[in-house]
């Protein structure tokens, strides 16, 4: 047996590609140290694999910015906006991925369900494809130069059209694989006049429901393909069970098929009763490339075995359940970590040596790597035993929940007037969706009083400024519900995990989210509970300055079990259920404060839906209580909000509506309201606001444009329901387009109110 990865995280250890691409969109460096820096790290990376003793490594697994844009601009599917810029030059890719001031970027969204996003293929009814400047060809003669030989990973070309829009929705991506097929063998051809033997080809839209036209197509790619000299091919699966899909993978003329054992342990029965085709290679992902925990070496050995029995020693692959972009780079970069910690953790560079443990331990038999997997007994057995996993409060409050009433007490209808009582909005009521403009002097002031250099309390006190001058700009903007800003927050997640027990941080574990942006998702080791109050004291300061109602803000259990690494020692909603009575203790303490308006934020809802549209019931079942339990403890008069963005609505309609907020907030600006058929097609009953402009873009929109907005929503959702609110937080904004943004939107907001109703 072989060690293999399927891809390796592209940010460096240090974040180097980050700082390096960031310095040469601001024009501090060259095109040419840019490329000096990516060549750096993909030599590292390629080391890194080798010295570590994987026979596999991947080369095209790196990007500047997005494999999918890569494949994209590979193939010439490139919109027509971008064809005044130089063909092929690195200003066409940064602007296809990132827009210029007179050119919106492609659009971006979730790469299955993951929180990294992938730029959506654009393209159009003529569209024609042809194989432009070959970075796979590229990539693998630069590894060679290094000495070391790779496997160009490439994504297939039913995943890739799969994953694009046609401009003319009347026509399916698919249809444009007969124009796709002869520039990817092309490619294809190429690769092996320049002597590689195998290519991996990323096929995870095989782990999904498919249509029989889909699987037609899959059958005629490959044919097609594996009717010219083309290196061999070693399809890969990932996120998910192969399951009804494995028929048409089995009859597919390739030669390898790599399945996520990790998320389907099962599919080795599948394969057994299938019956492995001969000489196929079968490559088994056994260590995790989606968190952060060691393996259990015994478990995956053990997985490995019987994949050796099914195809044979020589054909079996060892290696991760999906690409290693998923996971942070390597957790020996965590100095202040305690080492019993560390021993629990695996990140990427950690993961290779499991790998290549695992390889020994199949080829040269158990007592070769006997003193590895007593190692990794020890170090399981003592996060077993850890303290920091077991809170018998939190099994008790488990345990009670099944008494507690988990609806508010009183229907839509009633709370919504008596909520109106104490609060006394007008109608199109105005508000923001949390944060303020994080200014560079925020920025600043928190670094310093992070390296010491401020006390608590000085820092406190800026905070406090900071509050109370963006409550007196509220008000003299005129919203009408206030929120305080969210100066001492960084990321919403890692700023509850850091307040809540159950949490472990890291200062380097770093997981790319798109192009130079990373996030640094909190691990769960542990039960989750509040030890104390997390937001309180914030909103009630923002309170006491204010007459209006100030608006309370919370992440959601759901985002925050889905932004963070999860523990593998309990099952996911069990997890999330710990996380959402921790927050109903949060909306408790700040309804006894005096808060009215409390939000919790679920923008992560939508992308934890399973990928199998069989699951979705049971996560959505889940993911509602989860919600309700953080929610339901407040009177009739306490107005609950949530808000949720990137988000497609019409399939999951049932569930937002019983989720059963007084108000949500969704992002719809950039699709001008066309979300809003969802709530057309579906009679939502609870209040409703429509983004009304895009927080995304540093343009100012208008008065004439916003008002249009809402008269357009207004059309489809009783004006009674409708709030006026911006489509996301403006953390990343800049305060004086900030300020000009919501000027705007509160005129708009106040004409409204002076049309005469016009609607449904
Ligand atoms: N938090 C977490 N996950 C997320 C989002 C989030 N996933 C979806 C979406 N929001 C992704 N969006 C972003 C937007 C900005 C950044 C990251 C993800 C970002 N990151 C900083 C960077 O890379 O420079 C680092 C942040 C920091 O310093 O803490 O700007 O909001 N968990
Ligand atoms: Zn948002």
């Amino acid at each position: 047996a072989i060690a293999a990865t399927l891809g390796f995280p592209r940010m460096g250890p240090r974040r180097e590609l980050k700082r390096a691409l960031e310095s040469f969109w601001q024009g501090k460096s060259t095109e040419a140290e840019l490329l000096t820096a990516a060549a750096d790290i993909k030599r590292l990376r390629w080391q890194l694999q080798r010295e570590a003793g994987i026979d596999w490594i991947p080369s095209n697994d790196f990007s500047l910015y997005d494999h999918v844009l890569d494949m994209a601009v590979l193939f010439d599917a490139v919109p027509d906006r971008f064809r005044g810029m130089p063909e092929g030059s690195l200003v066409q890719y940064f602007a296809m991925a990132r827009g210029t001031d007179g050119t919106s970027a492609l659009e971006m969204t979730k790469w299955f369900d993951t929180n990294y996003h992938y730029l959506v293929p654009e393209f159009s009814a003529q569209q024609n494809f042809s194989m432009r400047v070959n970075k796979p060809l590229a990539e693998y003669l630069e590894a060679r130069q290094l000495g070391i030989e790779t496997v160009p990973v490439l994504l297939g070309p039913i995943s890739f059209l799969r994953l694009g829009k046609v401009r003319e929705q009347s026509i399916e991506p698919l249809s444009l694989l007969p124009r796709l097929l002869p520039a990817y063998i092309e490619l294809l051809t190429a690769l092996h006049e320049a002597g590689s033997q195998w290519v991996q080809i990323d096929e995870p839209c095989l782990v999904l429901d498919l249509t029989d036209a889909e699987r037609t197509s899959l059958r005629e790619a490959y044919e097609n393909i594996a009717a010219q000299s083309v290196p061999k091919i070693m399809l890969a699966t990932y996120f998910g069970s192969i399951a009804d899909n494995l028929e048409t993978a089995l009859a597919l003329p390739v030669q390898g098929l790599h399945v996520d054992l990790v998320r389907a342990p099962h599919q080795l029965d599948d394969l057994s009763r299938h019956g492995w085709p001969q000489d196929w290679r079968l490559s088994v992902g056994v260590i995790d490339g989606r968190n952060v925990w060691r393996a259990d070496m015994s478990e995956a050995l053990a997985q490995v075995e019987r994949a050796v029995s099914i195809a044979g020693l020589g054909q079996v692959h060892v290696a991760p359940s999906c690409s290693l972009l998923h996971a942070p780079w390597d957790v020996e970069l965590e100095s202040d970590m305690q080492p019993e910690v560390k021993s629990w953790l695996a990140f990427a560079v950690q993961k290779l040596s499991e790998l290549c443990v695992l390889k020994r331990g199949v080829n040269d038999g158990k007592d070769a790597i006997s003193n590895h997997l007593a190692a990794n007994r020890d170090a399981r057995a003592s996060r077993k035993a850890s303290r920091r996993l077991h809170n018998p409060d939190v099994a008790k409050r488990l345990a009670q929940l099944e008494s507690l009433p988990l609806a508010r007490a009183a229907a839509f209808a009633e709370r919504k007037s008596k909520q109106q009582e104490h609060l006394q909005l007008p109608s199109f009521p105005t508000t923001t969706i949390g944060s303020f403009p994080q200014t560079q002097h925020v920025r600043d002031m928190r670094a310093k009083w992070r390296k010491g250099q401020m006390s608590d309390a000085e820092y406190e006190l800026f905070l406090q400024s900071e509050i109370r001058r963006w409550i007196a700009i509220q008000e003299e903007l005129g919203l009408d519900v206030l929120v305080h800003g969210e100066f001492e927050r960084t990321d919403m997640v890692e700023y509850f995990g850091e307040k809540l027990d159950g949490f472990l941080f890291t200062r380097h574990g770093w997981v790319q989210s798109y192009g130079s942006r990373c996030v640094k998702p909190p691990i769960i080791v542990g039960d989750v509970a509040r030890p104390n109050p997390m937001t309180v004291s914030w909103t009630s300061y923002a309170q006491s300055l204010t007459t209006r109602p100030v608006k309370g803000m919370l992440t959601g259990p759901v985002t925050i079990l889905q932004w963070s690494f999860v523990r593998d020692d309990l099952p996911r909603d069990e997890v999330c259920r710990q996380i959402a009575l921790a927050i109903r203790d949060e909306v408790l303490d700040l309804e006894a404060a005096g808060i009215r308006v409390i939000q919790i934020d679920e923008p992560a809802l939508r992308e934890g839906l399973p990928l199998r549209r069989a699951e979705w019931d049971s996560y959505l079942d889940w993911a509602v209580r989860c919600f309700h339990i953080a929610a339901s403890g407040v009177q009739d008069e306490t107005q609950i909000h949530t808000h949720m963005c990137y988000a497609e609505f019409h399939d999951i309609m049932p569930a937002i509506q019983a989720m059963d907020a007084d108000v949500i907030s969704i992002e719809t600006s950039r699709s001008h309201m066309e979300l809003l058929q969802a709530f057309e097609a579906f009679h939502y009953t609870n209040d409703i606001g429509p983004g009304v402009y895009d927080i995304h873009s540093p343009r100012v929109p208008t008065v004439d444009e916003m008002a249009g907005l809402l008269r357009k929503a207004a059309t489809v959702i009783h004006p009674a329901q409708l709030w006026v609110n911006p489509d996301c937080g403006l953390k990343t904004r800049g305060e004086a387009e900030t300020l000009a943004a919501l000027r705007a939107m509160v005129t708009a907001a106040r004409q409204l109110r002076h049309e005469p109703v016009t609607c449904s």
